[in-house]
């Protein structure tokens, strides 16, 4: 009897050969690990990116449309006939784009195809930013105080769950994330002003009204918990990231492990957060977002992807986190278990933008003089090379500049002297702004929260 697709579905997680769906530096990183493998590469690309380097490194590689992201990257559809006409047995979404997108993760599965991630119940669950609360809490991992629950209509309710909680408040949409469809209500003379901007917000949106309230914490850091599972009830954290450096939502800046955090702070954090994994039946790589304030964790989101700054995370667990994901989706048993994970010495990873300096918005244009640095606990994660054409369709990373030295001191002089190792002409980058953060003395002692960057670029404006 011939294979059908359906049968190629029951033999379960097997797979030779991956479709990335993605581009630039993130598509490159993931070719080299499914190389290192053994495994096939099937590249795709837009018509902006039918040069791009990760193209011609893939064992096949293949234009889906037009320009246009929506036409193409997010093409659904063509993504997954692709990867049938190619062969490709599993598809690796990357970050961005179809990453989250849990119906995009059914539809592969439905097609006989492995998605490399959680599957679409996990990442539905932790998109609805409600729903992912309520899993949390039920975990025993530490949340922004406020209801689980959505907000109801009753005017009077709502002033009360408010006042349960003291202000100032947050509203924010169970459909956002990442900084989008939120307001800060300082008082209760705002209040039902704010919820019902806020939803009609949501509903433009995200298509849903459904909005919840938290404290609003005034000064935090952002610190994230990097986890790791398998489908067989294995799950370990990786330890964790500080990624308070950054600019409308957009970070820049990120460090391996969180500056000033005491073992036995965050240790019951990172249980609680594997205990959650294993209580959702969560696969593969994810991570834990907290909000961290005067000495407290709390909980705002998970991620249910692999994340841009996944590189400072490596170099102090020593574990390759692309290798582990594509592993977990073949069906390998997590090959080390808590008490191998350790944390040794410091990282940073600074994003390179093509970006106007002033306005930041993004610099299209020809690279026409490259230089990159290289030498000891020093590593690059890039696409572009000297001739890249950086096309406006796209966000405007281009680089990741990574180190790894024994202390965050000797970390921060090893990026000083990696950026000053840094090259690169013809477009506009936020080089120089990275150069001058890191001679920065708050920053140097660790004593950043949320609102510092951009009350930086505040002060560098003025002087
Ligand atoms: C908050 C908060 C303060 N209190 N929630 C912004 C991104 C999204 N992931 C959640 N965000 C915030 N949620 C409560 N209860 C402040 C922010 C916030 C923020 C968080 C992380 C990193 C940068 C930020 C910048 C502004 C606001």
């Amino acid at each position: 009897m011939p294979e059908t697709l359906e049968h190629s579905a029951a033999a379960g997680h097997r797979f030779d050969t991956v479709l990335i769906a993605n581009r630039g530096e993130i598509a490159a990183r993931i070719q080299r690990a499914c190389r290192e493998l053994g495994l096939k590469t099937v590249a795709i690309c837009s018509e902006a990116d039918r040069e791009a380097p990760y193209g011609s490194t893939a064992d096949s590689f293949l234009c889906i449309g037009p320009s246009s992201a929506a036409k193409s990257y997010l093409n659904q559809h063509a993504i997954i006939l692709t990867a049938r006409l190619a062969g490709a047995g599993a598809i690796h979404p990357g970050y961005g784009f179809l990453s989250e997108n849990a119906a995009f993760a059914d539809a592969v599965e439905k097609a006989g195809l492995v998605f490399i991630g959680p599957t679409a119940s996990s990442i539905a669950i932790m998109g609805d930013k409600i729903s992912a609360k309520r899993a949390m809490m039920a975990a025993g991992v530490p949340c922004v105080p406020g209801p689980d629950t959505a907000l109801p209509d009753d005017p009077a309710t709502i002033e009360r769950i408010a006042l349960e909680i003291g202000y100032p408040v947050i509203i924010k949409a169970a459909g956002g994330g990442g900084g989008r469809g939120m307001r800060v209500v300082p008082k209760a003379d705002v209040l039902h002003e704010a919820i019902a901007l806020t939803r009609e917000e949501a509903r433009k949106a995200f298509g849903s009204p459904s909005l919840y309230m938290e404290k609003f914490l005034e000064h935090p850091r952002h610190i994230e918990i990097q986890v790791i599972c398998d489908d067989h009830g294995n799950a370990v954290w990786l330890g964790h990231r500080d990624c308070s450096m950054q600019r409308r939502h957009q970070k820049v800046v990120e460090e391996a492990p969180a500056p000033w955090i005491a073992p036995d702070i965050i240790q019951p954090v990172g249980l609680a957060c594997v205990q959650a994994c294993l209580q959702i039946g969560y696969r593969g790589v994810g991570t834990f977002e907290f909000l961290y304030e005067d000495g407290a964790f709390y909980f705002i989101e998970m991620n249910t992807r692999l994340q841009v700054e996944h590189p400072v995370t490596e170099m102090t667990s020593g574990v390759d986190i692309v290798q582990a994901q594509i592993r977990a989706a073949q069906g390998h048993v997590l090959d080390l278990i808590q008490g191998d994970v350790t944390c040794e010495g410091h990282s940073f990873e600074c994003r390179i933008n093509a970006e106007d300096p002033e306005t930041f918005l993004p610099s299209a244009g020809v690279v026409n003089h490259l230089a990159l640095p290289a030498g000891p606990g020093i590593r690059v994660d890039t696409h572009i090379h000297a001739g890249y054409k950086v096309s406006p369709y796209y966000d405007s990373l281009i680089a990741k500049l990574i180190v790894h030295a024994p202390t965050r001191a000797e970390a921060m002089a090893r990026m000083r002297e990696a950026l000053a190792g840094t090259e690169v002409e013809g477009i506009s980058t936020n080089i120089p702004f990275l150069r001058a953060l890191f001679e920065d003395g708050a920053f140097a002692q660790g004593e950043t929260d949320i609102h510092y960057l951009e009350q930086w670029l505040k002060l560098r404006r003025a002087a």
